[in-house]
């Protein structure tokens, strides 16, 4: 299915010629009928070889150009329509400029009720100002509702241009922006709404942007007939369980739960329009959405919006900003997630940042510009994860990870060049890493760097540990083994072979630890003393866990400044030690 918006001045022809095409009513109320004029929006549709056309008819009156708005607002296309005898009005060129803004590029241009006027000169001068617009160069047909004269014509030239308008992705996460709503007895709350991307199937759970209410599809409906998904572009119309009378309405957005953020402020590059020149309070239209908002200059052409409303934007977002003379101009959203501009220069340095920001979401610089960001994120802000996550959902910008790489290698090598020091622990590198989630320390390690242990050791150096050694090791644990908290005599060591160099070279395979001078524990007995402090009342003192592991003052001081150290320990107000139970 497609969708094509209606745009033009009133009384132009729109809802006659939708009319003629589609055998349907654009005009729903009966007041529009009796007036002549279209107030709200309309409906309709017809088939063409490519598959069904739907259409959304706007009112061209300048008192209902919020509804207009709200019309073109997630359509990708449109059929411009102007009346042969009148030609180019102010209510073309401002819905003109309010397609420009939201960056339309499909349309048809009719010029109709030739039967009044030869179609040449207002088609002369539409084309003229289409051009210079996102549209640019389209194609225009002469048509006539009263005598059908030149609807084959159209009805080809729409057929063109669904044929090139770009696909939309059906795996997209929905944001779907209500245009309507109403209740049918006995059923509930019904929307419909133009799905731009994504698919929606009977069953799926909605959230509404403005309250993350949640809501399941029981009925699912497009064109008017039942069906079990739908998938964008299309319109449809959905029943919502437990949804009550006016609980959603037009310009509220119901989304795939957990893809997006609601944000009140954005950053934005304008459009057709200078930010200092506008007036400090505008509409700000998106989607189907309205919301009153307050535009702070940053740069030449970029902008702070301020809404009186959190709106699910995306980057990327194109939004039409009017005020009480009409439409402005509009915007380009860049940032969803704008820093705070409370410093000195902060205003001027944010400037020359958003002057890099492309109009187009770029996943690779928002990733950049975060370093480390969820998966989740990236989506919700509107871009497309650019590279796969690393652990968990984070994801971490190349560059960044190539630092982060370096300084752990750095990190270890200063460790191990003490001998005396305990192998860099997952925890301590996340935090010196100042890394969100500790999940993320051993996909950076750089073979032979890994995880043994939450600690970060060599993990080749076992092997690469000297057989003399690891065969005087294994002897000692041997000896050592349920002998409860037996510390090593100097002179024991140096009997095995294990003097300071093969210490330290153990000590980086985190078979051994060197508490201090003359110190030196098997990793084992350090696990068990753990055990037994933490069976000790808590909290103990140093004598109470000498005592209760039968060891001195000479080595209890140290273990137990290595295990607060090692967090499993801690410290309360007057000094004495908690097992932290980790
Ligand atoms: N002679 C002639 N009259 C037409 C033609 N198309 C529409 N009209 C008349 O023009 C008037 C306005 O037509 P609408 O279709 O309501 O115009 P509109 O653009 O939908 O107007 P709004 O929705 O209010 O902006 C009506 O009286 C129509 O009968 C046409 O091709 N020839
Ligand atoms: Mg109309």
């Amino acid at each position: 299915m497609y969708v094509i918006a209606t745009a033009g001045h009133v009384d132009h022809g729109k809802s006659a010629l939708l009319r003629a095409l589609t055998g349907m009513e654009p005009d729903r109320w009966e007041a529009e009928r009796r007036r002549g004029l279209t107030i709200d929006l309309g409906f309709v549709w017809t088939r063409s070889e490519r598959g069904h056309i739907a259409f959304v008819d706007v009112p061209g009156h300048e008192r209902f150009v919020g509804n207009m708005l709200a019309g073109v607002g997630p359509v990708p296309a449109v059929l411009f329509v102007v009346a042969a005898d009148e030609g180019w009005m102010p209510q073309s060129a401002e819905h003109l400029m309010a397609l420009h803004a939201l960056g339309v590029r499909h349309g048809v241009l009719a010029v109709t009720k030739t039967d009044l006027m030869d179609p040449d000169l207002a088609a002369e001068e539409a084309l003229e100002a289409i051009r210079r617009t996102s549209l640019g160069e389209i194609p225009w047909v002469a048509v006539s509702a009263r005598t059908g004269d030149g609807l084959p014509q159209l009805r080809g030239a729409l057929d063109d241009l669904v044929a090139r308008l770009p696909e939309s992705d059906p795996s997209a996460p929905v944001r779907l922006w209500v245009d309507r709503s109403f209740t049918i007895r006995g059923a509930g709350l019904v929307v419909t709404g133009t799905l731009a991307a994504g698919t929606t199937r009977l069953g799926d759970t909605l959230e509404l942007a403005r309250t993350s209410r949640r809501f399941v599809v029981r009925e699912l409906q497009s064109l008017n007939r039942h069906v079990d998904e739908a998938a964008g572009v299309a319109r449809v119309a959905l029943n919502l369980r437990g949804a009550g009378r006016g609980e959603i309405r037009r310009g509220d957005a119901l989304m795939t739960p957990g893809t997006y953020r609601c944000t009140a402020v954005a950053d934005a590059r304008a459009r057709l329009c200078v930010p200092a020149d506008l007036p400090r309070e505008l509409l700000v239209h998106v989607g189907t959405a309205t919301a009153s908002c307050s535009i702070r200059p940053i740069g030449a052409d970029t902008g702070r919006l301020t809404l009186d409303a959190p709106l699910p934007l995306r980057v990327g977002d194109r939004v039409v900003l009017r005020h009480d003379r009409g439409v402005a101009g509009g915007a380009v959203v860049l940032d969803v997630d704008p820093p705070t501009l409370n410093r000195r220069g902060a205003t001027r340095r944010r400037a020359g940042e958003l002057e890099a920001y492309p109009d187009t979401p770029d996943g690779m610089g928002e990733l950049r510009r975060r370093g480390i960001v969820r998966e989740g994120m990236l989506r919700a802000i509107g871009v497309e994860p650019p590279v796969p996550a690393l652990a968990g959902d984070w994801l971490v910008a190349p560059d960044l990870g190539r630092t982060l790489r370096a300084r752990l290698i750095t990190l270890v090598a200063q460790r191990a060049d003490d001998p005396s020091a305990s192998p860099l622990r997952v925890e301590d590198a996340r935090k010196a890493l100042d890394l969100p989630d500790a999940r993320l320390v051993p996909p950076l390690l750089t073979p032979p760097l890994a995880v043994r242990n939450g600690a970060i050791v060599h993990a080749e150096a076992p092997d690469t540990l000297a057989p003399a050694v690891r065969k005087a090791v294994d002897a000692l644990e041997r000896r050592l083994a349920d002998s409860g908290f037996t510390v090593p005599t100097e002179d024991e060591l140096a009997a095995l072979g294990l003097r300071t160099a093969e210490i330290a070279a153990a000590a980086r395979a985190g078979r051994l630890l060197r508490l201090a001078p003359g110190v030196v524990l098997l990793t084992d007995t350090v696990r068990r003393s753990v055990r037994v402090l933490a069976g000790l009342p808590q909290p103990f003192t140093a004598s109470e866990a000498r005592e209760a592991l039968g060891t001195t003052r000479k080595v209890i001081i140290p273990l137990l400044e290595h295990l607060a150290l090692q967090g499993r320990t801690r410290r309360d107000a007057d000094g004495r030690h908690i097992v932290t139970g980790r």
